[in-house]
């Protein structure tokens, strides 16, 4: 393994602690300094805003590490953390690439926990609607106050001892903007503290404006110790058999146990942008959104943003970065993952993407099908569960024409792997974690403190059968109905398993902060706000009859997107179905491209689309009930009838 650190042989505060000193004086006068009799190794706890400083007191009285390490975000601190890593055999280098690590995680550990991930009320209706009767709600999980206290007692005490707790100060959003959060992760992973640095925005910066609005999101995660106190697998500790995600939104607290992967620990991301995200918004009436935002710019320099929310590992990412097949238009990102939306004094709706970096669903992306992802992630990125190959580089399924020949690949349990082997290389939730700033094409609005005007929101899924290439809706609640009844094939970014079709409302299931039926209420109450987008459903995956794509996607989506901008200005270039306006034939400009069947692309099965609408009754009568509102209800009925008459 190369050696990639050269770590500072004196520091001004000497040689006393695991970790080596940054050589500021200003960040690092912890040397002396205590808390609760637990040496601060590194920080400067005098600076502390006391609201910080009595969760790191309560955090240490609970998991009793051996040390404290006050995060200032700075590069030397970023490479002590690598070392340390590299010491325990966390990660290991990309020699291939700069500043590029990979890290295999505990096999059982590879995704995030839905049926472990709770959110703590009072009551049990302002989490999650009440399903029907011997009906299982999928709607969330919830938990009550005192069973919440009780998960915690029962994981956490001493649960990082002979472990440095780290304390992370990030900013959801840029510094300065008024869309922006702040919260402090607490964490004993340097993984986690390294991912974070990418992910959000780190350092002593945030703790000065703690220092001002004293307000911020607690969120303490620990990877964990089995009850055994047997750690399998020292690189990667975890507890799975114990893993557990708690939120409680109102103390904007969230706690995560037993689990190092990303969804589940780097708490910026699903705890706090969207599911903590999500109750801070309704509160204050914007909208905490699992979406993409994009700028798309026309020939003639005509630039408008769209978002999008597609379920986990459906292709938001390729959208985001999207390398249009159009002539003379362009794509730039701004956002692959999140949106927080709010209006304006004018009444325009404008977003920002609250986190700093991209990470990715690394298997599919490809020079063929993302080169922009491709040309952003092959530096400062951390790498977890791909494949690594023996000339220093990495490897995942989609990589074929990428790979130098004679080249040996190693699969992401560290075992040889061949084309042969009937296993994939790399675990199909592996991941890039990488700054958003080496996008080649990040948009030059993306640290925007106002966020950018919205004009569009597009739902979408994976729909093999019947869901056409795009529809718009007709009117703002009719565009939420669409949002609330999307449903998509399952993926590997949590733990179900098999290709079923799922409900996977506003692309929300998993990341919902309060009861689904009040967050709908709270869709439909955003009209009297001020002037709403158009909202439109896509599907890039409608299959022939014969199993075949029937849209080759990537690219060729700018085609679509073109449409969307075409109705955006007002050109009635559609015609009215049962399910919504879809473009006519040649309205969508299909020119040089090869063998499109608009028909079948766009076919609207009468069988198909009431068994859908029974479908959705079904799912919204067991599983939200009276908590929808009747305004939904009224859409499934209209949308019944006209396909009924259709
Ligand atoms: C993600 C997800 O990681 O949605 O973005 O699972
Ligand atoms: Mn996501």
């Amino acid at each position: 393994m190369p050696e990639i650190i050269e770590q500072p042989k004196e520091t001004p505060f000497g040689n006393c602690t695991t970790l080596q000193r940054n050589k500021n004086p200003q960040t690092s006068c912890g040397l002396y300094s205590h808390i609760r009799g637990t040496n601060v190794s590194y920080g400067n706890v005098s600076s502390l805003a006391p609201s910080v400083k009595s969760f790191i007191e309560e955090s240490v009285a609970l998991c009793q590490p051996d040390e404290v390490h006050i995060c200032d975000g700075s590069e030397m601190e970023n490479k002590m953390l690598l070392r340390k890593m590299l010491d325990e055999g966390t990660i290991f280098p990309l020699p291939k690439y700069e500043n590029c690590w990979l890290a295999r995680t505990n096999p059982a550990d590879v995704a995030r926990v839905e049926s472990r991930t709770l959110i703590c009320t009072e009551q049990r209706e302002e989490t999650i609607p009440t399903p029907k009767e011997g009906v299982q709600g999928t709607l969330g999980n919830w938990i009550s106050p005192s069973d919440f206290d009780r998960a915690i007692q029962e994981r956490f005490p001493g649960c990082m001892k002979g472990r440095t707790m780290y304390v992370v100060p990030f900013s959801m959003g840029p510094l300065a903007s008024s869309f922006s959060k702040i919260g402090i992760e607490i964490t004993d992973s340097p993984y986690v503290v390294a991912s974070m640095r990418i992910m959000a925005r780190v350092g002593t910066s945030v703790l000065e404006l703690i220092r001002k609005q004293e307000e911020f999101v607690r969120a303490l995660h620990s990877v964990g110790t089995p009850s055994s106190g047997v750690v399998e697998n020292p690189s990667w500790p975890c507890d799975p058999e114990r893993t557990i995600i708690l939120h409680k939104p109102s103390e904007n607290l969230i706690v995560s146990y037993g689990s190092g992967y990303g969804g589940n620990s780097l708490l910026g991301k699903k705890c706090f942008a969207l599911r903590i995200g999500s109750t801070i918004a309704k509160r204050e009436g914007w909208l905490a959104e699992h979406m993409l935002i994009l700028g798309i710019t026309k020939p003639n320099g005509e630039k408008k943003y769209i978002t999008a929310a597609f379920p986990s590992a459906c292709g938001k990412t390729n959208l985001a970065m999207l390398n249009p097949s159009l002539p003379g238009y362009k794509v730039e990102c701004v956002g692959d993952d999140i949106a927080w939306m709010k209006f304006d004094n004018e009444g325009v709706l404008r977003a920002i993407n609250p986190e700093n970096g991209f990470f990715g669903v690394a298997p599919g992306t490809s020079e063929e099908t993302n080169p922009i992802a491709m040309a952003t992630i092959f530096k400062n990125t951390i790498f977890t569960n791909v494949a690594y190959t023996s000339d220093g580089g990495v490897y995942w399924e989609g990589m074929e024409s990428s790979l130098a020949p004679g080249v040996q690949i190693t699969d992401w349990l560290g075992r040889p792997w061949t084309k042969e082997s009937g296993k994939p290389a790399a675990h199909p939730n592996s991941r890039f974690c990488t700054p958003a700033g080496q996008c080649p094409i990040i948009d030059s609005h993306w640290e925007d403190p106002q966020g950018v005007p919205i004009s569009a929101i597009l739902f979408g899924g994976r729909r093999p059968a019947g869901v056409p290439l795009i529809y718009e809706s007709r009117s703002w609640t009719h565009g939420v109905f669409v949002g609330a009844a999307m449903r998509s094939e399952s993926t590997a970014a949590a733990e179900h398993k098999g290709k079923i079709i799922m409900h996977d409302p506003f692309a929300m299931r998993p990341f919902f902060g309060y009861n689904f039926g009040h967050y709908v209420q709270h869709w439909l109450s955003i009209e009297n706000q001020g002037k709403v987008p158009k909202i439109f459903h896509v599907n890039w995956f409608r299959k022939s009859s014969n199993g075949k794509l029937l849209w080759p996607g990537y690219g060729e989506n700018s085609r679509v997107l073109e449409w969307v901008l075409r109705r955006c200005s007002g050109e009635r270039c559609y015609t009215d179905t049962a399910i919504g306006r879809i473009p006519a034939k040649g309205d969508l400009n299909l020119d040089g491209m090869q063998q499109v069947d608009y028909e079948e692309l766009f076919s609207l099965p009468k069988q198909f689309w009431l068994e859908e609408v029974s479908q959705i009754r079904n799912y919204f009568g067991t599983q939200i009930g009276s908590d929808l509102p009747l305004e939904i209800y009224n859409e499934l009925d209209e949308l019944q009838e006209r396909i009924l008459k259709s």
